[in-house]
């Protein structure tokens, strides 16, 4: 199977209840590039990538414009297949892998249509029908957050994480002292997410002021180097998010002993293949992980989710997607939607969502 055609979209997703908060910066609509790919078999299939605020990671929708629009004709005529697909992509471009992410999860998709199964299948399989997800509440007032976090938990989300930093770490310290008031003893747990926002100094004393608080510290700081100096001091298990910058960074992580977890998004490893991987490593050290993405559509969030079926049950955190903080879909009939904190896997063949004809206007570019 080979690739015939690409076409490139870009398609504004306006935040609901904007702005979204976090330590870096605040989102009041995000630009979403999407990928149709169709197969010398006539086969199409849908990617996306929609990377959070520019300052959130190294990426952002221009780049993954630029990026796909410099692949794109080296990869009319190119293998389909996973593993051959992504060495063709490393040939034509060096990193950017939120980019070769949009094309990795088309290429899933029009696998799956062809040989007429679903993405989770073509990814291991023993896949779960109902996805754990988790709730993120943006960085906000204590009140309000321990507010928010009691609704979330009512709706039945097994996990909050809630955002922190690029404020008086003392309001951090009194906000996850509230939300636990709230959640405590009800079995919902809880990620303290500094989206690299805090200073060493300033997570040791969170960590110290919230030692009797169950929670899993989420990527407090910027660097690795930031982060190993911290580990030994720390009293709450360290999930490492935004430096996870690759499948290579992610398993020098684990194999150092540097985490005890992962937050990690799909579209920043360059795609459900390396994604894979990941999974796989993170089992063989039994390290407990999501399946998110920055931001996104219905596309984007059938991806995390379907690799999001696969994750051992014991070791899977959930698959995060950004459909409460999105109005509408792609998909009017399947478009991803969270229930009782669970995500239902879509039943289609491939991602097992179709995005509506025209629903993107015409493509900013075709090969
Ligand atoms: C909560 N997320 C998965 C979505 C936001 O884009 C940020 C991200 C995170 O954990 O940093
Ligand atoms: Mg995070």
């Amino acid at each position: 199977m080979k690739i015939r055609e690409l076409h490139i979209y870009s398609h504004e997703l306006p935040v609901k209840d904007p702005p979204f908060v976090i330590s870096s910066g605040a989102v009041w609509s995000l630009e979403s590039v999407l990928v149709r790919l169709v197969t010398d078999g006539g086969i199409e299939g849908w990617g996306e990538t929609c990377p959070l605020v520019a300052t959130y990671a190294p990426a952002h929708a221009a780049g993954a414009r630029a990026a796909l629009i410099e692949m794109a004709p080296g990869l009319i005529g190119a293998e389909l297949w996973p593993a051959g697909l992504h060495r063709s992509m490393d040939q034509l471009l060096n990193g950017h892998g939120y980019a070769k992410a949009a094309i990795d999860i088309a290429a899933h998709d029009a696998l799956g249509k062809r040989f007429g199964v679903r993405v989770c299948d073509l990814l291991g399989g023993g896949a779960m029908e109902r996805v754990p997800t988790y709730c993120s509440t943006g960085v906000g007032e204590p009140d309000e957050t321990a507010r928010i976090a009691g609704e979330r938990m009512a709706e039945g989300y097994p996990r909050i994480q809630v955002k922190l930093g690029g404020r008086e770490v003392e309001t951090d310290i009194e906000t996850l002292h509230k939300v636990w008031e709230v959640i405590g003893g009800s079995g919902m747990r809880l990620a303290a997410d500094g989206n690299r926002g805090w200073t060493t100094r300033d997570v040791l004393r969170l960590s110290a002021a919230c030692c009797d608080i169950p929670l899993v510290l989420e990527q407090p700081c910027d660097t690795v180097e930031e982060l190993t100096r911290i580990r030994p001091q720390l009293r709450h298990p360290l999930y490492m998010d935004e430096s996870g910058t690759s499948l290579n960074a992610a398993i020098s992580a684990a194999g150092t002993g540097l985490v005890d977890g992962f937050a990690m998004k799909v579209t920043r490893l360059g795609g459900l293949h390396p994604m894979r991987a990941f999974r796989d490593m993170c089992e063989a050290r039994r390290l407990p992980h999501s399946s998110d993405d920055s931001w996104g559509g219905d596309i984007v969030a059938a991806a995390c989710v379907h690799l999001g079926a696969t994750i051992r049950p014991e070791l899977n955190e959930g698959a995060w997607i950004a459909a409460p903080h999105v109005e509408g879909h792609f998909d009017p009939e399947n478009g991803i939607d969270i229930r009782d904190g669970h995500i239902t896997l879509p039943t289609g063949d491939g991602l097992g969502v179709v995005p509506e004809t025209g629903i993107f206007g015409d493509p900013i570019a075709s090969f």
